[in-house]
This record gives structure tokens, C-alpha cells and sequence, in this order.
């Protein structure tokens, strides 16, 4: 065979693999019953409206979101006297004396007023993340028993099913939140004429209107701001019915003897994304636009729309293992996650997971809104916990873990608006604290652009909100070299190394830079003298994130031509950094003493932020402190929230440790919470629906443990930014055979491949861009272009080889 037919050959052959391995089991989220709870109720969004159905057939509930619902408003937050008192918090921890600091920041160092309402802010100024209310099925012949009952979600056509048998009747619901348009549809059918007899009806249990008009249900309201009204938002719903009547009450609509029903529901509130102060007109006009729009296509080409779109972010990337288990595809989610746990052999739940995560990501994160909150978008409470905020000191930033390296980057794009917005604000706050240029942002933050420091000083002065937010705008065009992309946010870069490089102070001892007042994310130390505190100089993130923010900084500015002088400034500055320190036990150290922790196996392990998401530790070249970190991992131990199982699984990844890294998936898949009289557990894991538990259900495990799982596959972080196969494949026998298409590099390589054995057996990579690409070559492989010339010929042992891409062309590992 001619080579280069040859190559196309193997190029089909991958992706005919990989279609092969797409198990059904790995695509679909199965229910027996209707849900209890919203933990068992299936989630469906578009990044704007979300919707949580619970699949009932005599009542069914459908929790429903709208991405910007929130009460509170803007507040001024800032202490504008409190850098004042910075000196003399400096004083104290340049003495020693971390308790007298400590006291003086809780008094001068925190938001004015109650910050974020001590966590329940709904009716505060700070707000809180809000349902938008139920939709309500009431079913009316409901006496007969209901059989063969099966409910499911579809991953990969974002489409949720209820079928049930009443009666002699076959019943199904089918549900979707619109790719294509912004609406949720939702159509009813049964295998006999005339037997749809129901009501539907919105409800809010808080500050809602009713109304109905040209055939439409109406819900509308102000949600709560503490000194004025709040958000406006309208919420529309228009049932269609094929045979049978409707009739329309004040609040609802009672549906008799129709064959078919499709309801058609849409939202929008006043929020202005680009300028909050001012809110947009009367939502109501924009909700009933979105559904006329709908109105022009018929329900099956709304859908078919519906799911072209959603496939087009969906389709880009995929990961699958060959083994299976053909019993398996009938069970029920929870079944499948309560016999993981008991040690039955499962090999596509970790793909169901990670394909789950790329479901939420694509659902709730689209251009032009919000980014993802802690729920996502999903939320059916008034006061969701923690006001369903963006924390920073590492919830937001774990939600977007994974668009990278699936190829998702541009659904990231909210997160780097929002850091964008953050700027303004955020520069007020820095002078109010620190009398510094630049812009910071803390520990909490929500639209109405929150960046003061929390009102509780152990927590809320962590000072590195911003600077982490901005690593994402960098690894961006780590991913994809797109330089009009790194111009447009230069700026946030280069506020947030403003901000850090003017702050730092010298600590006595070493005569290092260090930042102060900050701390260790919500971890407590104890100095030798006992005292056990928060407040510190120079935590070890804090130095870490310093270091990343001056190199991207300086290189942002380098390839932008800019700032040549201010960039060689923070070289010196970086130089002078306070390093990374290993104590006595060989671990890294987390604070800049060899201070004991209050809580060993505290959650967050921040000083290896160093480890992942920052690279500057890797086992290759780092490699003593790749062991010191090892050892850090050792003494925190495996347990914890759902989202510290899940960044576990990165940095056991990011080892080298495809074990650990598995052993730490299996643990975050432990099924938790009490469901149908019986309790699974407490503790970090997962809900029947696959929604991360905390607990309670927080998102950012589930999206960082589906990049962790990416980790395991694919790597290109570090210094020389090599693309690395298979790093840290798990030795199971069910991970040996596997293959994926669509992995995104940095530098802007696809890579697909697949592999036997635990082996790569071949692999692709494009060169989205061009320019060097260095890859650790697998033993045994060469590389060979797309015209089928040799570049490099096979390799005994694996090694890094380095050559020259193309743009647009592919190199063959064969
Ligand atoms: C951080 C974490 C908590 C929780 C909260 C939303 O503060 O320490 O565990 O996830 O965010």
C-alpha cells in the first residue's frame, strides 16, 4: 500500500476504533424510578436556561435555572481605610507576632458590612445564586399502577426520556434545553389517542407573579437587594397539543384528552452582563421572543438543531476503553456506582464520568454569560449553599480544568470575561487595602463583581483570587498560541503582576520577598510558640502563584512587544521570590516556617499548587520535589471533599501514578447521601446523578475529576512543554485498551491514539498551529509525516524528539 494512502488508513482506522469502543453504558445516566430528590433528577442546560427533570409520572417536578437569577446587587465593599493599617499588620508579621497581626486584620483588613452575608447572603447585599422555580406536570388518572417505568439521559444527544406503561397506554416524555435557540421543549406522547390529561403550571416560592395571556402561562418577579429591588426576570410557557382541549386558569393550564403535548419555556432576566449598575428593560418581551423564535420550526427540527449544536462541542473530543461489561448497560446509575464501590468491574464508569464532565461543561458554560457557578447552573434552592457563588481560591477555576485539554477552550471564554470585569473593581480594592496599582480579587466574588476580602479574615484575605483567575487566560494560549487572544487580555495579566509585585515586602530571615498579610487557603497553622493561626507572610501558593503571574507576564509581554522594561523589572523581582522550601519530614513546606498543621488532612493542599495546576514541580524536572510533593500527598491522605478527591486525581497524574490516580477516581465515584431509605455514605463522592457531593452537591469535583482523568491520558505541562502519551495510565486490566480522539496540547496540537497492551499503538498529532513540537517518542514508534516521509525514524527506548510542524499537518506515531 502506498504510504500515504497507508496513513489515511490509520487515520480512519483510529476514528473507526474509537466509534467501536463507544459504549452505550458510557454515554447514558439510567433511572428505575422517578427522582426523590434534584440529586436524582436529570440536568439539561445550554449554558443560559437550566433545567433538572425528575421524571415523575403522577407529579413531575422540573427544577428550572436561569444562569444570571441572582438577588443582592452591587455593593461598595471596600474599606477604604484599611491599608492604614497595613503597615502595622506588617510590623507585627515581620516580628513574629502573627497573633496581634491576625487581630488587627479581622478588625481593619476585612469587607465592610456582612461581605457575603456569612454565607447566606440571599436576602442580603451580596445575593445568592436563586432557582427560577418548578414546572410543574400534574398527572390526573393516576390510580392505575405505573409499569415499566425507565428514565435516562443521553450524554451525547443532551436529551432526557421517561417512558412509562399506565393502563394499557405507553407514555413517554422527552426533554431538551436548546443548543440552537434558548428554550427548553419538552414533548409528551402516548400509544393511545386522547389519553393526555394533565396540568401544568410555574411556580416560585418567593416573590413571583402569575398571569396568562395569548396562550402563554406567565411567571414574573423581583428578587430581594437589601436596600431596593433587585433583578427582574419573566419566565414563559406555551403548551401545544395535538387532539384534545386546554384550558387556562389564572396560573396554570389544564390539559384534556390530547394525543401529543409539546410545551416550549423560556426565561430571561435584566441582567447586563457588560454593565450591572444598569439593568437591562423588562425581561418579559426577551423570554417571549425566545419561544416565537422556536415557533417557526417544527418540534423535531428544533430538536435535530438542538443536537447538531450540542454535538459540535461534544463530538470534538473523545475518550473510550474497550473493555465491558454488556450487563452492565442495563443497570441504573446508582446500581452501577454502588457496586464500583463494592469492587465489581466497571470499565466504563470512569468514562460515563468524564464524558459526564464534558456534558456539564458544554450545558452550563456558553459565550456571552456567566461562567459556571459552584452548582453550575443548576440550583433548586433560594439559598443555595455558599450563596452558589464563584469562590476563588479554587471552585471557579476547577470548573474550567477540562475545556482546555478537550478542546473546549472557547467555552472558557466566560471565565475570562468575568476576570476581565473583575479588573475595575479590583483595582479599587487594591488601593483601598494596599494602596497598590493592578487589581486583585479574594477569596469570593459574584456578578455584581465582588472583590473586596471576605468579612472573616481567617478566609477571606487569601490575596491571590485574581492572579489564579488569570493563569487561565494564559494556559488559553498555551493551548492554542492564538496571540490576538493573549493582546485582548494582556492587561489582566499584566494588572495582576502589577498587583503581587508591588505588595511583596522582605521577610528578616532570608531577606526573600514574600506577600503579607495573606494565608493558606482556610488551612490553620501552629508556630512553635503554640499559637495557632491563619494569617501569615509568604504562604507557600501565594509564592507559587507570584512566580507563575511574573513568567506569564513577562512572556505575554515579550511576544506582544510590550512593556520591555516593567517586564525586566519583574525578573529581578521573581528572582528575589521567597523558593520552594522541603521541612523535616520531606514534605513541602506549606507555610514559610516548618510550621506544624492544625489539620493534616485539611482539604485544600495548596502549596502544591506548584504540582497542578501550576507546573513549576514535575517529576522530570523537578525531580526532588516531585518526591517532596509525593510526601506532601502522603501525610494530607486521600480523603476529603468531593473537589479535593478530585484535584487529588490531577496531581497523582501529574506523578507519573496511574494507580493512585484510579484509586482516587474510585473514591470520588463513591456513591453518597441517602436515597430510597437507604444511606451510601457521608463524605465526598457522587450523587445518583452523577452531580460531585461535597458535600452538599457542589460541581467543581465533577469537572475536575474529568480533567484529572485527562491527565492520565495526555500531558504537555512543564518547562519544555512535551506532549507526553499515556503518562500515567492506571495498570488496571480494563484501562489497557482504549483510544481517544480530539486531545488538545499545549503549543496547539489534536492528538488522537490509540492503544493495546497498556501501549501506544498509534497516535496522531496536528499541528493546529506549527512550530517545534517535542514529544516523548514511545519506545518502539516513529514519526512520519503526512505525505508518509520518515522524520524520525523508530525509536529503541522512548526519548524526546523534537521536530519541526506545519500548520494544518499530520504527524503519524506508528
Ligand atoms: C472553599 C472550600 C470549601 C467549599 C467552598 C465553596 O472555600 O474550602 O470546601 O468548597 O469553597
Amino acid at each position: 500500500m502506498e504510504f500515504k494512502r497507508f496513513t489515511s488508513f490509520i487515520v480512519l482506522n483510529l476514528i473507526a476504533t474509537s466509534t467501536l469502543y463507544a459504549q452505550m453504558e458510557a454515554q447514558t445516566l439510567i433511572f428505575k424510578k422517578p427522582a426523590s430528590s434534584y440529586l436524582e433528577a436529570l440536568p439539561l442546560g445550554n449554558g443560559k436556561l437550566g433545567a433538572m427533570d425528575f421524571g415523575g409520572t403522577n407529579t413531575n417536578r422540573i427544577v428550572l435555572n436561569e444562569k444570571t437569577l441572582w438577588s443582592g446587587g452591587i455593593q461598595d465593599a471596600d474599606s477604604d481605610s484599611a491599608h492604614l493599617f497595613l503597615p502595622k499588620i506588617q510590623e507585627y508579621l515581620l516580628k513574629g507576632d502573627n497573633k496581634s497581626a491576625q487581630e488587627l486584620l479581622q478588625k481593619k483588613f476585612v469587607s465592610k458590612g456582612s461581605g457575603t452575608g456569612f454565607g447566606n447572603g440571599a436576602n442580603d447585599h451580596y445575593g445568592a445564586y436563586q432557582t427560577l422555580g418548578d414546572l410543574l406536570i400534574q398527572w390526573k388518572d393516576t390510580t392505575a399502577a405505573v409499569r415499566n417505568y425507565h428514565r435516562q439521559l443521553e450524554l451525547d444527544k443532551a436529551l432526557a426520556t421517561t417512558n412509562w406503561e399506565r393502563d394499557g397506554v405507553k407514555f413517554s416524555q422527552e426533554t431538551f434545553v436548546s443548543m440552537s435557540g434558548n428554550f427548553m421543549a419538552i414533548k409528551i406522547s402516548a400509544s393511545q389517542k386522547n389519553k393526555i390529561n394533565l396540568s401544568l403550571r410555574l411556580n416560585r416560592n418567593e416573590h413571583a407573579l402569575y398571569s396568562n395571556r395569548n396562550g402563554q402561562l406567565i411567571m414574573q418577579g423581583q428578587l430581594p437587594n437589601k436596600d431596593n429591588k433587585g433583578m427582574r426576570y419573566a419566565a414563559v410557557l406555551e403548551p401545544k397539543i395535538k387532539g384534545g382541549s386546554m384550558k387556562f386558569a389564572a396560573d396554570q393550564v389544564e390539559v384534556k384528552g390530547a394525543t401529543e403535548l409539546i410545551i416550549y419555556f423560556s426565561a430571561a432576566t435584566d441582567y447586563n452582563i457588560a454593565e450591572p449598575a444598569k439593568p437591562m428593560d423588562n425581561p418579559l418581551p426577551k423570554a417571549i421572543a425566545h419561544i416565537h423564535v422556536q415557533n417557526m420550526a417544527p418540534y423535531h427540527l428544533a430538536k435535530t438543531a438542538h443536537q447538531q449544536a450540542f454535538q459540535s462541542f461534544y463530538h470534538r473530543n473523545s475518550f473510550s476503553l474497550k473493555s465491558s461489561q454488556p450487563e452492565i448497560a442495563k443497570m441504573s446509575t446508582l446500581d452501577r456506582l454502588v457496586a464500583y464501590e463494592k469492587g465489581g468491574k466497571d470499565a466504563q464508569l470512569p468514562v460515563l464520568y468524564y464524558n459526564f464532565g464534558k456534558y456539564l461543561l458544554i450545558s452550563s458554560s456558553q459565550k456571552g454569560t456567566l461562567p459556571s457557578n459552584l452548582q453550575g447552573i443548576w440550583a433548586p434552592e433560594y439559598q443555595t449553599p455558599w450563596n452558589g457563588d464563584y469562590h476563588l481560591n479554587i471552585n471557579l477555576q476547577m470548573n474550567y480544568w477540562l475545556a482546555e485539554p478537550m478542546g473546549l477552550g472557547d467555552l472558557a471564554e466566560p471565565l475570562f470575561e468575568y476576570t476581565a470585569s473583575l479588573v475595575e473593581p479590583g483595582m479599587k480594592t487594591a488601593k483601598a487595602y494596599y494602596n497598590a496599582p493592578g487589581w486583585v480579587a479574594h477569596v469570593v466574588a459574584n456578578p455584581w463583581k465582588f472583590t473586596s476580602p471576605g468579612e472573616g479574615a481567617e478566609w477571606g484575605s487569601t490575596l491571590t483570587g485574581g492572579a489564579w483567575l488569570s493563569e487561565h487566560i494564559w494556559e488559553h494560549f498555551r493551548f492554542t498560541k492564538d496571540k490576538a487572544f493573549l493582546k485582548k487580555y494582556y492587561p489582566v495579566l499584566k494588572g495582576s503582576a502589577q498587583f503581587l509585585s508591588s505588595i511583596l515586602i522582605k521577610e528578616p530571615k532570608n531577606g526573600w520577598l514574600v506577600t503579607a498579610p495573606s494565608n493558606s487557603p482556610e488551612h490553620t497553622y501552629i508556630m512553635p510558640n503554640g499559637f495557632k493561626g491563619t494569617t501569615a507572610m509568604g504562604p507557600t501558593m501565594d509564592m507559587q502563584i507570584c512566580r507563575e503571574s511574573f513568567d506569564y507576564a513577562i512572556a505575554a509581554a515579550e511576544i506582544l512587544q510590550v512593556d520591555q522594561e516593567w517586564a525586566d523589572s519583574l525578573k529581578t523581582t521573581r528572582r528575589q521570590l521567597a523558593p520552594l522550601q522541603i521541612g523535616a519530614d520531606g514534605d513541602i513546606n506549606e507555610w514559610l516556617e516548618d510550621w506544624k498543621d492544625a489539620e493534616p488532612t485539611h482539604r485544600h493542599v495548596s502549596h502544591l499548587y506548584g504540582l497542578h495546576p501550576y507546573d513549576e514541580i514535575t517529576p522530570w524536572d523537578t525531580p526532588e520535589m516531585a518526591v517532596a510533593a509525593r510526601k506532601t500527598l502522603a501525610q494530607r491522605g486521600d480523603g476529603g471533599t468531593g473537589w479535593s478527591k478530585a484535584w487529588k486525581i490531577n496531581f497523582w497524574g501529574r506523578l507519573g501514578d496511574g494507580d493512585h490516580a484510579l484509586l482516587l477516581l474510585k473514591q470520588l465515584l463513591k456513591p453518597v447521601g441517602t436515597f430510597s431509605g437507604t444511606n451510601y455514605g457521608n463524605g465526598g463522592g457522587t450523587y445518583p446523578n452523577l452531580f460531585c457531593g461535597h458535600p452538599p452537591f457542589q460541581i467543581d469535583g465533577n469537572f475536575g475529576g474529568a480533567a484529572g482523568i485527562s491527565e492520565m491520558l495526555v500531558q504537555s505541562h512543564g518547562k519544555d512543554e512535551v506532549i507526553r502519551l499515556l503518562p500515567a495510565l492506571p495498570s488496571a486490566a480494563e484501562w489497557q485498551q482504549g483510544s481517544l480522539t480530539g486531545f488538545r496540547t499545549r503549543g496547539a496540537f489534536s492528538v488522537d491514539m490509540s492503544w493495546a497492551n497498556g501501549k501506544v499503538e498509534k497516535a496522531r498529532l496536528t499541528a493546529l498551529e506549527g512550530g517545534l513540537c517535542k514529544l516523548l517518542l514511545p519506545a518502539g514508534k516513529s514519526v512520519i509525516d503526512a505525505a508518509g516521509k520518515v522524520l524520525i525514524a523508530k525509536q529503541d527506548k522512548s526519548g524526546i524528539v523534537t521536530f519541526n510542524a506545519s500548520k494544518g499537518m499530520n504527524y503519524t506515531i506508528l
